[in-house]
């Protein structure tokens, strides 16, 4: 293993009860089985990805070690992607792990993602005081979003990553020990249809997500009301396929200026028609979350990122 001093923080901020990584997907509800290298690119261990400049912050480690398989979709297709921590259908990710999920789109490739070939096509971010993340564990690991309908037909690399913020008041390059924690994962799609629209946002991640990103440097201990998805707009060609249909419209996030290339407001929370009005049952929540986040900051834990013990680098 390169052990570098980025490597040296990593291996120093992950607790065994912390991370994720995806375990498969399902298409139009129905369970293409245990994707883990079979058709999704799944990395070395479930450890994050903090460093900006990393070729692994597009498909992780492990992201240009194509999949033996491509799961088999059509364009409008109803897909779920399913993560777990350690197992399927277990605790998912700590729940200290807030942030959003963003799912982003390229052309296949053999390579490992870095470069300007990504669109995004869904997101969430946090509305009504539940954050993606929290959907996500509510939902035993599933997020569901739907591929545009336009798609042309082909092969393609859809990528989702949790973004986990409970040490997002920090910029990693600040800090190594600290940073917003990049969980993307890379899964191979072979895509059928009559659509012609490739999207075409052209994003890289190493150039187009920085520390000066204000949904990447983002303090969830200090009351806020809303949260700026990182990244451009959803891409705008994508034919409308994108939303759970039931939320009603809402303030588009702001985006970094300039990193959206496409003037069209992005679709608003696409993933989950109804979030609720309340805040998430507090079975969900634990000791280190905000107790409001629209109320009163709260005290910053200590980081449950930050084991007693040296963790090593393999945590599956
Ligand atoms: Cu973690």
């Amino acid at each position: 293993m390169r052990f570098t001093i980025a490597t040296f923080a990593l291996a120093f901020a992950g607790t065994a009860s912390a991370h994720a990584t995806m375990f498969g997907v399902s298409v139009n509800g129905v369970d293409q089985g245990d994707g883990r290298n079979v058709y999704i690119r799944t990395p070395l261990d479930n450890g994050p990805v903090k460093d900006l400049a990393s070729p692994n912050l597009a498909c992780n480690t492990n992201g240009g070690e194509a999949a033996p398989s491509f799961v088999k979709a059509a364009a409008g297709d109803r897909l779920t992607f399913e993560w777990q921590h350690d197992n399927r259908g277990d605790d998912i990710i700590d729940p200290s792990h807030v942030g959003p999920i963003i799912t982003y789109i390229a052309p296949f490739t053999t390579g490992n993602g870095a470069g300007p070939i990504w669109s995004k096509i869904a997101q969430d971010g946090f509305s009504n005081g539940v954050w993606a993340v929290d959907k996500l564990i509510a939902n035993k690991g599933k997020n569901d979003f739907t591929l545009p309908a336009n798609l042309a037909p082909g092969k393609y690399l859809v990528r989702q990553e949790i973004i986990a913020l409970h040490e997002a008041e920090t910029a990693f390059s600040a800090n190594a020990a600290r940073g917003a924690q990049f969980y993307p994962s890379c899964v191979q799609f072979e895509i059928s249809g009559s659509g012609t629209v490739v999207p075409n946002e052209n994003f890289d991640f190493n150039t187009g997500y920085t520390f000066a990103d204000p949904g990447i440097v983002f303090n969830i201990y200090t009351a806020f009301s809303s949260y700026p998805i990182p990244g451009p707009a959803v891409f705008s060609g994508n034919g409308g396929g994108n939303g759970g249909g039931a939320a009603p419209p809402a303030p588009a996030p702001t985006s970094r200026p300039g990193s959206a290339p496409t003037a069209a407001p992005p679709a608003q929370n696409p993933n989950i028609p109804a979030p609720p009005a309340v805040q998430p049952p507090t079975t969900l929540q634990t000791s280190v979350r905000p107790s409001s986040p629209t109320g009163a900051p709260a005290t910053q834990p200590s980081s449950p990122c930050t084991p007693a013990q040296p963790a090593r680098r393999r945590r599956r």
